[in-house]
């Protein structure tokens, strides 16, 4: 793989990006290595909520209410699974379904989640490559302060994340292998792009699959990392929650701490411009800009700016 911009990515931050990206730099040069540790296995089909909103999203078909699933989804399944009292507090839409049918019948077949990633992202008519960053099972496990530890969609979808948590760990991100190519696409890229995802459960799970950090680490110079913190809150889910939970300073600093290994830059929103030597303090360079992505035009705006942050200045 050849691709001169390599996103890490998670959900719904990212693939707003991505929208951008697109619309600025060829889609067939972009790759996202996407988080696959909030996979779940319900109704004995496989469900990867990143890489679906990932899909979606630059499909134009993503609901734009929830940001995941499909635009003018129908719930005849889920209404009809309720009858047999079975499990419908995650939400599978009836089109949204095929995918998890088509991508679980193919893992039985002996397919890797790779190559049937590629299956779907290109019958969306998709030209970037959108790459699970492990073809392994890597699972978030989240602690929580009063019952244990539980798995991440019964800690975001079914608590909706409104317990408190003490810890945070990627089950099998020992064992697994990055996704083919991955590592080999990471040291050629011209840009690596940290996405403004959880840093924790996104990014962090990303990072974690053995060999990826170093490989990222290894092109400081050329990463840059959008903060997902603004104005000391998450946009959207549990990212600010967390971080303070487990010990981080919730702010653009925090989040430039967490990255001060494997970034060179982080763009900041202007909200937080006058914390922009707090980062350069931490040790990375630091872009202020608008980084709200509200509408297409926005999320172009911050995907430019994005790909203005090479290290040698030149737009990739
Ligand atoms: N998020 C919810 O808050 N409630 C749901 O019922 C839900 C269902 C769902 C189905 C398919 C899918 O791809 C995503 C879904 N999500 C749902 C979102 C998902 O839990 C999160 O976006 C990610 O796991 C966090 O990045």
């Amino acid at each position: 793989m050849t691709q001169s911009v390599v996103t890490l990515a998670g959900g719904v931050g990212a693939a707003k990006l991505l929208t951008g990206l697109i619309r600025v730099h060829p889609p067939g040069d972009l790759l996202a290595a996407v988080n696959t540790a909030d996979d779940t296995v319900l109704h004995g089909l496989h469900v990867s909520p990143d890489l679906d909103t990932v899909v979606y999203t630059l499909a134009g078909a993503v609901n734009p209410d929830t940001g995941w699933g499909l635009a003018g989804e129908t719930w005849q399944a889920m209404d009809a699974l309720d009858r047999y009292g079975g499990i419908t507090w995650f939400r599978l839409g009836d089109r949204d379904l095929a995918t998890h049918l088509y991508r679980t019948h193919r893992l039985g077949q002996g397919a890797d989640l790779a190559t049937i990633t590629a299956e779907i992202t290109s019958a969306w008519g998709l030209e970037l490559t959108v790459l699970p960053v492990t073809n392994d099972r890597i699972e978030t496990r989240v602690t929580t302060v009063d019952e244990g530890e539980i798995g991440f969609q019964d800690y975001f979808v079914r608590r909706r994340h409104e317990v408190a948590v003490s810890a945070v760990r990627v089950a099998g991100s020992k064992q697994a292998q990055p996704a083919p190519g991955l590592v080999d696409a990471l040291g050629r890229a011209r840009l690596i792009v940290i996405a403004p995802s959880n840093p924790i459960v996104s990014i962090g799970p990303v990072l974690e699959v053995p060999g990826v950090r170093q490989a990222v680490a290894a092109r400081r110079d050329d990463v840059v990392a959008v903060s997902p913190i603004v104005g000391g809150a998450a946009l959207k889910g549990p990212a600010d929650r967390l971080m303070r939970e487990l010990g981080h300073e919730c702010s653009v600093v925090g989040v430039a701490r967490l990255y001060r290994d494997v970034a060179a830059t982080l763009v900041i929103d202007e909200i937080d411009a006058h914390l922009a030597n707090d980062v350069e303090a931490v040790g990375l360079s630091c872009v202020v800009a608008p980084t709200i992505m509200d509408d297409i035009e926005s999320a172009t705006a911050l995907a430019r700016i994005v790909l203005g942050c090479s290290a040698n200045g030149v737009q990739v």
